[in-house]
């Protein structure tokens, strides 16, 4: 089999989209994911103009040798657009794989561990009260796991809750938007909203919580610390991760769990987080992670150290990357848990796609391949629109992590 031809599909069905299509001379094509939220342009110049012209001719069986000529090849290793690009083709390709042999993708990674993925979902509200009437709809909805993210008193804007009334969305349309930080109310805010959720659910919903990035090492000890007697499942992004060795310091005064990984590109990224046992589960996704490939070998290298998965799913990776997600959380012996922040019904209907969500689990249904397909024709009616994440600053006006 040979790769005839790849393009690249930019769409907007509520927020942007980067879907790569790999058509082969047997009539077989797959799909991959390139989303990278608010620089889709980057990743789809980058396979259009650098990666797509090198991959026609190829044989597109060869995902270990095709990953390798992207990433070595390249010289340019890693980063986020690099690693999105890379992701899209080697997704497609295990696409086409599963296709050819007629058998869905998670029986080409091992076959099943285990026959349903148990995801968590998100709550929020702009206070707690509010907060908690959601976690019980999502109780409701039959998730077993649930992060919550609440407004804290004095801030006027917190990652995780919308501003206004409808659904969270990370990236807005438009300029970024500027949003407002203090570390001392979060601190003094997140124990109190545990406390109530866990007085009101008891202990057997998995409760989840996101600091996305906004700690110090020392402080993300702290709240752990604090959190303890609700036992989180997780705290996710403690802290920002460059300095891999921070987490030793977040380790040494919590036993509170620690998810970390949804910006890493790279196993190199986690590396240490992983080896040292710094960490608890790997946030890294199929897209931002380089691919398939990429991430089975990134689990297997974490099982060996008790981490488990956790990987990313939220609207910014598409029904694609979904897909992808699932099959390799079925097959893998190290899952932990999957994150799902449902789509709009616009996405899904521009993805048709077989995986399903039922009572606190995703299955990645039995197509062949990863078992989504895009709309084209639908897909066109939605343009490319301008937008952006936000970005944060602390009262005093100082540029902070977002
Ligand atoms: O694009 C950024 C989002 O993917 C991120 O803010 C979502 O933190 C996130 C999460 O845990 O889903
Ligand atoms: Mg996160």
């Amino acid at each position: 089999m040979k790769i005839t031809n790849a393009n690249v599909n930019i769409t907007s069905p509520g927020r942007n989209f980067v879907t790569l299509k790999v058509e082969t001379d047997e009539g077989i094509y797959g799909l991959g994911d390139g989303t990278l939220n608010g620089r889709e342009l980057a990743v789809a110049s980058y396979l259009s103009d650098h990666l797509i012209p090198c991959l026609i001719g190829r044989d597109p069986f060869q995902t270990e040798d095709i990953w390798q000529y992207f990433y070595r090849g390249a010289y340019w290793r890693r980063g986020p657009v690099t690693m999105a690009a890379i992701g899209a083709i080697d997704m497609a390709l295990w696409d086409i794989k599963g296709k050819a042999f007629n058998t869905p993708l998670y029986n080409l990674l091992g076959g099943k561990s285990r026959e349903g993925v148990m995801v968590y979902a998100h709550a929020n509200g702009k206070d707690i009260d509010h907060a908690l009437e959601d976690v019980a709809k999502h109780k409701e909805m039959g998730y077993k796991a649930i992060r919550v993210q609440s407004g804290v008193p004095g801030i006027s804007s917190t990652y995780g809750v919308p501003k206004g009334p409808g659904r969270y969305e990370p990236a807005e349309r438009g300029l970024p938007s500027e949003y407002e930080w203090a570390t001392e109310p979060y601190l003094h805010h997140v124990p109190k909203l545990f406390a109530r959720a866990r007085e009101e659910f008891g202990d057997d919903l998995h409760l989840l919580h996101d600091c996305h990035h906004r700690l110090t090492p020392i402080e993300a000890g702290r709240l752990g610390k604090e959190l303890e007697p609700f036992h989180l499942f997780w705290i996710e992004d403690p802290t920002p991760a460059e300095l891999q060795d921070g987490f030793r310091v977040i380790r040494e005064h919590t036993t509170t769990p620690i998810a970390v990984g949804e910006v890493f590109n790279s196993i190199w990224d986690a590396h240490d987080l992983i080896r040292n046992q710094w960490i608890d589960y790997l946030r890294m996704t199929i897209t931002h992670g380089g691919g398939i490939t990429a991430l089975k070998k990134a689990a297997d290298f974490a099982a060996l150290y008790h981490v488990r998965t956790g990987f990313h799913g939220a609207t910014d990776l598409s029904p694609v990357c979904m897909a992808a997600a699932l099959h390799v959380d079925t097959a893998i012996h190290n899952f932990g848990i999957q994150e799902h922040m449902p789509h709009s019904d616009e996405t899904d209907v521009v993805f048709p796609h077989h995986y399903m969500f039922k009572d606190g689990f995703m299955f990645p249904g039995n197509a062949p391949g990863l078992g989504v397909d895009l709309d084209e024709k639908l897909a066109a009616k939605y343009p490319y629109q301008r937008a952006y994440l936000p970005v944060n600053r602390k009262l005093d006006g100082a540029l902070t992590d977002w």
